[in-house]
């Protein structure tokens, strides 16, 4: 029996779909990840399953919505025992598994202790400082983040943060650090290591790598060489007015005060988008070389490449940033899937990050044995025209605070449990969401069928929280309070 294919999985860290070329966007510079798109198929209707960091990268390790695979729905949660694993389950099958970059996996394990990995063999890790943050403010410890250790090692210790721009923190700061010391960089530099010591050590195995990119997740810090990139003058407006959050779920104008983002002038709005372009194009490079990597090693052919996001980022888009909602900038993410049986060309079917595990089983033959909520998509992969799912369901945070959003690619409804907040998208006319129909004239006759449509997704994938009996959970809401919230997510430390 042949060996079973390698498999790269590449992730990179609140990206938006509409931030690549290949996705349609006419600034960002990508040519490698273009390239891989060319090459592979580009999922145009991919979402996560929820748009927070933990509880999307859950589902993804286990192919299940994360009040399943955790049992919370906010940025918290062990991942079950109960649960398949995505490294746990390759390694079991026949495969030596890396994890280069960001796990996220929680919770944290304090010094001296095992790191929690979920099945993965090796490891370098970065956390973004949280590590070291929660459990050794001092730094007196080594071990906990790898590339914390590693700038220590190379003379640049202290350097990555000393900007002192937080991590939900949207001030454009360049890093001081030379590109090449860059975390993303230092990702693909693993990934590299890592495939040349697999190769070498371990021919007759295939391997799994997860090659997860931190970037381009706020702090929006780029090199300078890529901060020289874009002029922000040219860089597009957002795509919506603050205004329009009126009506839509509270978390959005709840993060817009929290986070000091109605300080910020049109002109710093341009500047972060440039920044954050440029964290796109240096990571794309990176992808490029992790792709003449595995040119060079003699793999490529044999290999599965993945590449997507955990979720989007608004960017300034209806005056707020990052993601906690169900807007295209936070919810859409890109899938570009390439290697053996995949027919290149672009997908219309939906499909989300809880599909990859249940993808990768079958392309591979190393079966679950066990059904989970993802979907197999290697049909969809094999043939443009082969059928999908006809809805697609994405949850987002726990009671009193809950909300969930279905679409059929065309339609999105999102309900908000804080005021019984709904929202009705019209995706093919109004594709920047200016629009929210549940607020029109005809707004009921629009709004049963796909509340119904809500209900019924939920009770299938067993998210009851959301349920109350027949109807959707309430809770109450006061939008004037919104604006009082303090702020948060700004400043850090030194790591
Ligand atoms: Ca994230």
């Amino acid at each position: 029996m042949p060996q079973r294919p390698n498999i790269l999985l590449v992730m990179a860290d609140q990206l938006r779909a509409d931030a690549l070329g290949c996705y349609g966007n006419s600034i960002c510079r990508t040519p490698n990840l273009d390239a891989l798109a060319a090459a592979g198929a580009l999922f145009a209707n991919a979402f996560t399953p929820n748009p927070i960091c933990v509880p999307a990268r859950a589902s993804l390790t286990t192919g299940n919505y994360s009040h399943v695979c955790t049992g919370v729905k906010r940025n918290a949660g062990r991942i079950r025992d109960d649960q398949v694993k995505l490294a746990e389950h390759f390694a079991r099958c026949g495969y030596e598994t890396y994890a280069c970059g960001k796990l996220h996996y929680v919770p944290y394990a304090p010094p001296g202790q095992p790191r929690l990995l979920h099945g993965f063999q090796h490891c370098d890790l970065t956390e973004s400082g949280r590590y070291v943050w929660q459990h050794d403010r001092q730094y007196q410890h080594r071990g906990l983040e790898d590339y914390i250790d590693y700038l220590e090692q190379v003379g640049w210790g202290g350097f990555s943060r000393c900007h002192g721009v937080g991590n939900n923190d949207v001030r454009p700061c360049p890093t001081p650090l030379p590109a090449e010391l860059h975390v993303d960089h230092w990702v693909a530099d693993r990934t590299i290591a890592r495939l040349n010591e697999h190769l070498a050590q371990r021919p007759d195995k295939p391997f799994l790598i997860f090659c997860s990119f931190p970037k381009p997740h706020s702090p929006y810090d780029p090199p300078q060489e890529y901060v020289k990139l874009y002029d922000p003058r040219d860089m597009p407006a957002p795509a919506g007015e603050e205004a329009l959050l009126a009506d839509r779920n509270p978390v959005l104008e709840a993060t817009r005060y929290s986070h000091a983002i109605d300080t910020l002038s049109p002109a710093a709005l341009k500047v972060i988008k440039a920044y954050y372009y440029g964290l796109v194009t240096h990571q794309d490079a990176q992808v490029g070389r992790v792709m003449e990597a595995l040119q060079a090693a003699g793999v490529a052919e044999d290999t599965i490449v993945i590449y997507t996001a955990d979720h989007g980022d608004l960017l300034g888009d209806f005056g707020t940033f990052f993601k906690c909602n169900f807007l295209e900038g936070s919810v859409r993410v890109p899938l570009i899937v390439a290697g053996p049986g995949v027919r290149p060309g672009e997908r219309s079917q939906l499909a989300g990050l809880q599909d990859i595990l249940p993808t990768l089983a079958a392309m591979t033959g190393c079966e679950l044995g066990k059904e989970v909520h993802g979907m197999d998509l290697t049909g969809v992969l094999a043939r443009p025209d082969a059928p999908g799912r006809e809805l697609f369901y994405s949850q987002c945070g726990d009671d009193p605070d809950q909300a969930a959003m279905v679409t059929d690619g065309r339609w999105k409804y999102c309900y908000a449990q804080r005021g019984c907040t709904e929202e009705l998208y019209d995706l093919r006319e109004d594709p920047q969401e200016l629009v929210n129909l549940a607020a029109g004239p005809d707004a009921e006759r629009l709004l049963g069928p796909w509340r119904e449509r809500l209900i019924a997704e939920a009770r299938r994938v067993g998210d009851t929280d959301i349920l109350d009996g027949e109807k959707l959970r309430s809770s109450p809401l006061d939008r004037s309070a919104l604006r009082e919230l303090p702020v948060k997510g700004m400043g850090w430390r030194w790591y």
